[in-house]
């Protein structure tokens, strides 16, 4: 099954025979010179992936691999419809479409025009936080929180694909806003922000519920806290965040995160017989955690939370919820990841999504429902080619921030990209094309063209976590000869590790690997001649443990210049 999918991938995406001719390498005009990515592979190989075989009535954990937190899902029909967070990646908030809860299409983005999210000066963690994704009546809404930006808003669409509205600004504060419309219609915004008053201890937050009119998206009627600290103030949880709501057998049942989105993540539960409450907590404890696991499990799944539940039409219910998948320790290089598993409503009529103690499986039986097909895989082992010979990008490839002029074409089968003066550091717009690191060991691969003028110019492959933390492998100029060298950068402090002189013109191939936290960097100055430039170089950089933050590691083609 999986190995059909990724097979279909390739070939759906293997190169045509189109010539290569297009835009020149080099600028004619002394402008700003231009690098030609021929084409881009991906490829993953991962243990816990080699050593899962799902039989046909089974899937493989995670659902959707590498950098996608925060998932939350909608049905329609028999359509699930699931977003993430993007942070200060652009475009925002990923979309994608799936019949059976397991194979997921990417369809687009929600935030796709720039009116929608401006990340000037936005650093990479900051942003698009936690969105929610529901359906009510013929029209979707988005609800997310802009940080660093105009705080909670809400966009609809009455087509998921799109267009997605302009943001309408909710007057509230905090971040991680639910929407739920209960059965008469009248439809409620819980979300997580200050207590009352300071709080108490590192991590003390509040969830509170409003009601919203869907009719003109403005509030109405008081905001009140329905949760203060978490399932017991006593015990000082912590970060009580991504709450959302569901109706079951006549209560209210509100889901939320504990313990902050590390290694103390967990999911809990609450009910009431009334929409704005009193809210009780369930008194057993977290409903999925993976926190008093035995740190030393082979390939452990670990900072499991912020789940979001949704029903089959056959009412059976499943969570979708983040973990992450450490390579060493606490470290791990791909972000926080979508995974799924059935919910479990025992006597009593408390959920359960894992008993405690149990780990997350890599391998679960799969919802009953007609199994899909993704066109791109996203989980399992995999290769993936792109070509570049479509007329637009696909919906996997980002941008760092919101770019504000057209400097990447799809021209003669390749991507052109503009060597703008913006270095990836610059905390700006970087002329920079990648996709999201989804296994703990996975090669990136691709054939540059490009001619610098000199040291100022350059272009090549980046495995990133934010504006302070890659590795770059790219080719320049030094002393007059075309040169391909790897640059390391952290918390301010950059070095060339490795350098090598390249033939004066002609496409280059370029190539990172890694390994856990090794990387390891290649090149070819012809066809089949590859040669190893640097390896055993420290990628424990681009963890979220060592480069903090909220998002994983992306990789992709990156160029600069001094030139304007
Ligand atoms: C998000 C919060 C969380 O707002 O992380 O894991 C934050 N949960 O709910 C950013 O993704």
């Amino acid at each position: 099954m999986r190995l059909s999918a990724a097979l279909l991938a390739v070939l759906l995406v293997l190169p045509s025979c189109a010539p290569t001719a297009g835009v020149s390498p080099s600028p004619a005009d002394g402008g700003a010179p231009v690098a030609r990515f021929e084409s881009f592979t991906y490829a993953g190989d991962d243990d816990a992936f080699r050593s899962a075989d799902p039989g046909p009535d089974e899937f493989l954990n995670p659902v959707i691999a590498g950098y996608h937190p925060d998932p939350s899902v909608v049905r329609v029909g028999e359509d699930y419809y699931l977003v993430h967070s993007s942070f200060a990646h652009f475009p925002g908030v990923p979309l994608w479409h799936s019949r059976d809860l397991v194979s997921w299409t990417q369809i687009g983005h929600v935030l796709d025009r720039p009116s929608q999210l401006p990340l000037e000066g936005v650093a990479t963690s900051r942003g698009i936080f936690a969105p929610t994704l529901r359906y009510h009546d013929g029209t979707f809404y988005v609800l997310t929180t802009w940080t660093e930006g105009r705080g909670n808003g809400v966009v609809t669409a009455t087509d998921p694909a799109g267009p997605w509205s302009d943001p309408v600004w909710l007057p509230f504060g905090g971040v991680d806003p639910d929407l739920f419309v209960d059965d008469d219609g009248r439809a409620y915004v819980a979300n997580s922000d200050m207590p009352i008053g300071e709080p108490t201890y590192r991590g003390h937050r509040a969830v509170w519920i409003q009601e919203i009119d869907l009719e003109t998206l403005t509030m109405t009627g008081e905001r009140r806290l329905i949760v203060d600290g978490g399932t017991d103030l006593a015990d000082e949880p912590a970060w009580i965040e991504g709450p959302h709501l569901y109706k079951r057998d006549g209560w209210y049942y509100l889901l939320a995160s504990e313990g902050g989105t590390e290694i103390n993540h967990s999911v809990v539960i609450f009910r009431s017989r009334g929409v704005t409450g009193p809210y009780e907590p369930w008194e057993g404890g977290s409903i999925l955690t993976q926190r008093d696991l035995d740190p030393d499990r082979p390939l452990p799944v670990t900072s499991t939370g912020h789940a979001d539940f949704v029903q089959t039409p056959a009412g059976d219910w499943w969570a979708v919820f983040l973990g992450a998948r450490p390579y060493r320790g606490d470290e791990y290089n791909t972000g926080r990841e979508t995974f799924l598993l059935p919910v479990d409503w025992p006597e009593g009529g408390w959920p359960v999504i894992l008993e405690p103690g149990a780990p997350v499986p890599y391998v679960a039986e799969r919802p009953d429902l007609p199994a899909g097909t993704a066109p791109v895989p996203t989980s399992g082992n995999f290769t993936l080619l792109d070509d570049f010979d479509g007329d637009a990008l696909a919906p996997y490839w980002t941008f760092i921030r919101t770019p504000r002029s057209t400097w990447h074409r799809l021209e003669g089968g390749a991507l052109a990209i503009e060597a703008r003066p913006v270095a990836l550091a610059d905390a700006a717009q970087p002329s920079f094309v990648g996709r999201r690191q989804q296994h703990l060991r996975m090669t990136a691969e691709t054939v540059l063209d490009f001619a610098p003028a000199d040291a100022d110019d350059r272009a090549g492959l980046v495995a990133i976590q934010k504006d302070e933390a890659y590795l770059l492998l790219s080719v320049t100029r030094r002393g007059g000869r075309r040169v391909v060298e790897v640059e390391r950068r952290f918390e301010g402090e950059a070095e060339t590790v490795a350098s090598a002189p390249l033939p004066d013109a002609g496409p280059v191939r370029l190539r990172i690997t890694a390994d856990g936290a090794d990387y390891a960097f290649a090149y070819a100055p012809a066809a089949g001649d590859w040669r190893a430039l640097a390896a055993g170089v420290d990628g424990s950089i681009l963890s979220t443990l060592r480069a903090t933050g909220f998002v994983g590691s992306l990789v992709g083609m990156y160029a600069s210049s001094a030139h304007p």
